[in-house]
C-alpha cells in the first residue's frame, strides 16, 4: 500500500518563554546520512539561468505530493515561494510545485499571527528576523525530522500571548510566464468548531493555460485539525473580515480563529487531497492520527529519510562533499511526487478518479539522462508504479506525459534494459509505438513554442517531417536541431522496448531510424545543424534549447562509436573534446553538455575525462545555498554528480553500461534494495589520485571503463587502483 502522506507537517508551536530546543532533537532516529543534507542548496542565486538550483528548503517525505515551506513571497510559475535572500515570513505553505518553472496547485497557506487579523499578503509581516528583540514568543518550525535550521526559528514581533491563525486558500493567481495574466480562483472555507477543523477546496491550477486537457474539476482539499478550541473565528476575502461567519465561498478566501488567553501552545496538522475533502480528512487520520506529537511526526519523516539515504555509506570524503552528495540523494528522491491517496488518484487528463498508482512532476527531458537512472538502482521498489502511472496518463489522457503537473504542461520531451518488472509491458510497448509513430493533430502547421498555449498534446513535435526527411524542419518547428537529435535517441529507446516486448521487425525499423541524427550532421562544418524541409542547412545557431552546436554535436547517446565515425575517428574525435573543454563550451548548467566529459572513455581516452570529472564537480556543487551551478531540474543536476561520485555515470540511460571516470571517495559501501549482496566501491586514496590505474570487478580484471548493471546490482567489489597521474588503462575506445 502506498500511502500518501501528506502534509508534514506542521510544524508550529508558539510558546511564551524561551524555547524548549532540546525537545525537537531528543529521541530522533540516527543517521550520519540525512544528518548531512543542507535543505539550503541551491536557494539562491538570481533565478533561471542566473545560477539558482530552483530549490526550496521544504520539508516532507520521499516522493511527497505535499511540501511544506516558509513563505517569503507569493509563488508563480517560475517564483518560488521562499528565496533565502528575503527574511521577511508571510506564513507556511503547503505546496505541490515541483519545479521554479512550473505553477502551482490547489495550495493551502497556514499563517499563524498574533494581534489582530490582518488578512493582506503583505501585511503579515511578523516572522522577520530583524524584530526579534522585540519579542519574547517563538515560533519553532521543526524541519519535519531533518535539523532545526536556524533560519527556521523565529520570533513573535509581538508581546500579546493571543494568537490569530489564518488559514488563506485561494487568491487570484498570476498564470503563464510570457504573458501575466490573473487567474481568478474561487475557493470555498469552512470552519468547524466542535471538530476544531478548518475545511476547504481550492481550485488554483496555475499551469490551466498550457496544455489540452482542462482538468476542470480540479482542486486541491484541505482538513486542518487543531488541538485547542477555538474561542472566536470568521471568513475573510482579500481585505474584509466576516466575523463569526462559519463558510464562504469567494475569491482570495481565508479564515482565521482565535484561541483562549490562557493558550500558550496550539498544535496544527493538516491533510490534503486532490480528491475530497473527506479524502483529505482520511489522509489526516491514516498519517498523523489525532494524539501524534510533533515529535512523532518529525521522527517517522526522518526515518523515512534515512531509511533511502543511509543506503549508501562512504568513506574518505570531506564533510562538504557528504553534504552535497546526501543533499543532491534528498533531492533526487523529491520527483516525481505521488499523487495516490489509499490507492486511488485524481487525474485531470479525463477529469476522474481513478484506482492505482499515481505520480506527477516529471522533468522527463531532464530526467530521463540519470536521476532515473538513480531512482533504478537506488529506488528501484518506486519504479514499476512510476511507469504504471505513466501508463494510466496513456489510458487517460492518450499519449505518454513528457512534463506532466497534475496533467501534461508539453513542456520538452526506460527501464526495460534494465529488467525491471511489475507494470504492462505490452501496454507500454503500445504507449511508446505511438509516440514513434503518431505526429500530433495540426503537426506541420504548430510551431510547438515553449508553454505555446492552445495546442493540442505535444507528443512529438514534428514527426511529420522526421519520419519524410530524418529530420525535423526548422521552418516548422522551435528546437528543430535539438528535437531532431531527441528524436533519434528515443527511437533507439523505443527499440529497446519493442525488442523486449517481442517486436522485433519494428525493433529493426527504430533501430536504423536512431541514426537519422547522421542527416543533421554537415559534414562541411563538422557540427550538426537543424535543417529546412528543403533539405538546406539553417545555420549553425538555429534550433538548439539549453544548449549550442558544441553541446548537440555530442548528443548521440545511444551510439557514441557511429558519432566517433563521422567525426573522423578516435583521435580528432578526442581533438574535438579538447577543443568542446578548452574552448569553454561546456556548459554544465544545462543538461545536454552532462554527458559529454564520459566520452573520452568512449574513445580510447579514460584519462582525459577523469580530472576532468573532478573539475566539473568543484566548479558546479559544493554546500552553499548557491551550491548548484544549474537548475536542479527534478535531481538530473544531482544525479550526474552522484554518479560521478561513485566513478561512472549512464551515458546512454537506456542500456545496461555505464560509463567509468573517476571515484571521489575511498570506499563506497551500498545496501541495495531487495538484493542480499553488498556492494562495495573501493578506491584508496581517490580523493588525491584522480587517474585509474586498473580496475577488478569480483576479482575479474576489467580493460574497457564500463561497467554492466547486472555487476552494480549483484553486489560485489567493484576496486579502483588509483593513481596521481594518467595511465595507459581505458586507452582502447568502446564499440
Ligand atoms: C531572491 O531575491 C533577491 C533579492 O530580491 C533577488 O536578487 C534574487 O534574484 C532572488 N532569487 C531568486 C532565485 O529568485
Ligand atoms: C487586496 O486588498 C489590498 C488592501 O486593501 C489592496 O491593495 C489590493 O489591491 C487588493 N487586491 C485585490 C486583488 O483585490
Ligand atoms: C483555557 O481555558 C478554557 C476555559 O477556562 C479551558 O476550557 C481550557 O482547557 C484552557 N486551556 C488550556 C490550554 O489551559
Ligand atoms: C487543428 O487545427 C484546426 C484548424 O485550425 C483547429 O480547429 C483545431 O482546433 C486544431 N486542433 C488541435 C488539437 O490543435
Ligand atoms: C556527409 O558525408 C557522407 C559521406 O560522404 C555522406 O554519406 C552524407 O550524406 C553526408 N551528409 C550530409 C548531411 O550531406
Ligand atoms: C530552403 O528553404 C529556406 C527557408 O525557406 C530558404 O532560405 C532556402 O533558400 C531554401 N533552399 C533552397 C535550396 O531552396
Ligand atoms: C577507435 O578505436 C577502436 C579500438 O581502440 C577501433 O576498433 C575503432 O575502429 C576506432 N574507431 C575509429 C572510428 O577509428
Ligand atoms: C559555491 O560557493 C559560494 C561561496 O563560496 C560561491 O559564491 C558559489 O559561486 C559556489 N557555487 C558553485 C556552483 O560553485
Amino acid at each position: 500500500m502506498k500511502s500518501l502522506f501528506i502534509s508534514c507537517l506542521l510544524t508550529w508551536a508558539l510558546l511564551a518563554s524561551s524555547v524548549d530546543s532540546s525537545r525537537l532533537a531528543i529521541g530522533l532516529p540516527k543517521s550520519d546520512a540525512v544528518d548531512h543534507i543542507n535543505p539550503h542548496i541551491g536557494n539562491d542565486g538570481n533565478g533561471i539561468g542566473g545560477g539558482s538550483g530552483g530549490m526550496i528548503p521544504s520539508t516532507a517525505p520521499p516522493f511527497a505530493m505535499t511540501r511544506w515551506v516558509a513563505q517569503t513571497r507569493q509563488n508563480y510559475v517560475s517564483v518560488t515561494p521562499y528565496n533565502i535572500s528575503q527574511t521577511v515570513m508571510h506564513g507556511f505553505q503547503a505546496t505541490h510545485q515541483p519545479a521554479i518553472w512550473m505553477g502551482e496547485s490547489g495550495q493551502v497557506v497556514l499563517a499563524p499571527g498574533t494581534g489582530p487579523v490582518k488578512t493582506s499578503f503583505e501585511e503579515r509581516e511578523y516572522l522577520s528576523r530583524t524584530t526579534m528583540k522585540l519579542s519574547r514568543l517563538r515560533i519553532i518550525v521543526l524541519n519535519c525530522g531533518l535539523k532545526p535550521l536556524g533560519s527556521h526559528t523565529f520570533d513573535f514581533p509581538s508581546r500579546a500571548l493571543f494568537s490569530p491563525t489564518l488559514i488563506q486558500f485561494t487568491r487570484n493567481s498570476v498564470v503563464s510566464n510570457n504573458v501575466f495574466r490573473i487567474q481568478v480562483n474561487i475557493g470555498d472555507v469552512s470552519i468547524i468548531p466542535g471538530r476544531r477543523e478548518i475545511t476547504g477546496k481550492n481550485p488554483e491550477r496555475e499551469d490551466s493555460i498550457l496544455g489540452p486537457s482542462k482538468a476542470a474539476h480540479f482542486a486541491g482539499y484541505f482538513v486542518a485539525r487543531f488541538s485547542q478550541p477555538f474561542e472566536s473565528w470568521g471568513t475573510a476575502t482579500n481585505d474584509t473580515l466576516h466575523e463569526n461567519e462559519n463558510s464562504r465561498t469567494d475569491q482570495q478566501v481565508m479564515t482565521y480563529v482565535r484561541f483562549g488567553k490562557n493558550v500558550t501552545q496550539v498544535d496544527v496538522r493538516i491533510g490534503v487531497s486532490f480528491i475530497s475533502i473527506e479524502q483529505a480528512r482520511a489522509n489526516l487520520d491514516k498519517e498523523i492520527p489525532d494524539r501524534t506529537s510533533l515529535e512523532q511526526t518529525a521522527f517517522n519523516i526522518r526515518s523515512a529519510w534515512a531509511e533511502k539515504l543511509d543506503r549508501i555509506q562512504i568513506e574518505g570524503a570531506t564533510d562538504e562533499q557528504k553534504t552535497v552528495f546526501y543533499t543532491g540523494f534528498f533531492h533526487a528522491l523529491q520527483y516525481p511526487y505521488e499523487t495516490d491517496e489509499d490507492g486511488t488518484y485524481y487525474s485531470g487528463y479525463d477529469d476522474q478518479v481513478h484506482t492505482g498508482p499515481s505520480y506527477s512532476g516529471y522533468s522527463i527531458w531532464d530526467t530521463y539522462r540519470a536521476a532515473w537512472a538513480w531512482e533504478i538502482l537506488f529506488v528501484p521498489e518506486r519504479i514499476p508504479g512510476m511507469v504504471t502511472s505513466m501508463l494510466h496518463d496513456f489510458k487517460e489522457g492518450g499519449w505518454l506525459p513528457m512534463w506532466k503537473d497534475i496533467v501534461e504542461t508539453n513542456i520538452m520531451a526506460s527501464a526495460f534494459a534494465k529488467g525491471i518488472k511489475g507494470f504492462d509491458e505490452q501496454l507500454a510497448f503500445q504507449a511508446v509505438y505511438k509516440d514513434t509513430t503518431v505526429p500530433p493533430v495540426n503537426d506541420t502547421t504548430t510551431l510547438y513554442a515553449d508553454r505555446q498555449e492552445g495546442v493540442g498534446v505535444e507528443a512529438r513535435a514534428g514527426l511529420t517531417s522526421y519520419s519524410s526527411e530524418g529530420w525535423v524542419a526548422v521552418d516548422q518547428h522551435t528546437e528543430a536541431g535539438s528535437r531532431t537529435l531527441d528524436y533519434t535517441f528515443d527511437d533507439y529507446s523505443a527499440s529497446v522496448v519493442a525488442r523486449a516486448t517481442g517486436y522485433e521487425s519494428i525493433a529493426d525499423f527504430l533501430l536504423s531510424r536512431s541514426k537519422n541524427y547522421q542527416k543533421i550532421f554537415d559534414n562541411a562544418t563538422g557540427f550538426m545543424e537543424a535543417r529546412f524541409l528543403n533539405g538546406s542547412f539553417a545555420g549553425d545557431s538555429a534550433g538548439w534549447t539549453e544548449g549550442d552546436k558544441w553541446a548537440y554535436t555530442f548528443t548521440v547517446m545511444h551510439d557514441i562509436p557511429g558519432l566517433i565515425e563521422l567525426k573522423g575517428g578516435n583521435k580528432s574525435f578526442g581533438d574535438f573534446l579538447d577543443q568542446h573543454f578548452s574552448g569553454g563550451h561546456n556548459d554544465h548548467r544545462n543538461e545536454p553538455s552532462h554527458h559529454i566529459p564520459y566520452l573520452y572513455a568512449m574513445a580510447g581516452g579514460a584519462t582525459g575525462g577523469q580530472n576532468l570529472i573532478r573539475s566539473i564537480a568543484a566548479s558546479n556543487y559544493n554546500a552553499t545555498a548557491r551550491g548548484l551551478s544549474g537548475n536542479e531540474d527534478c535531481g538530473q543536476m544531482s544525479a550526474w554528480w552522484l554518479f560521478s561520485a561513485l566513478g561512472f555515470y549512464p551515458v546512454n540511460p537506456s542500456s545496461t553500461s555505464y560509463i567509468v571516470g573517476s571515484p571521489f571517495f575511498n570506499k563506497v559501501t551500498i545496501n541495495l534494495p531487495g538484493s542480499n549482496r553488498q556492494l562495495v566501491i573501493s578506491a584508496p586514496w581517490a580523493a588525491t589520485k584522480p587517474y585509474v590505474k586498473s580496475l577488478k570487478i569480483n576479482g575479474r580484471e576489467v580493460l574497457e571503463p564500463v561497467i554492466d548493471h547486472s555487476d552494480i546490482v549483484g553486489g560485489g567489489l567493484i576496486e579502483f587502483e588509483m593513481s596521481e597521474k594518467p595511465e595507459a588503462w581505458g586507452s582502447h575506445a568502446i564499440i
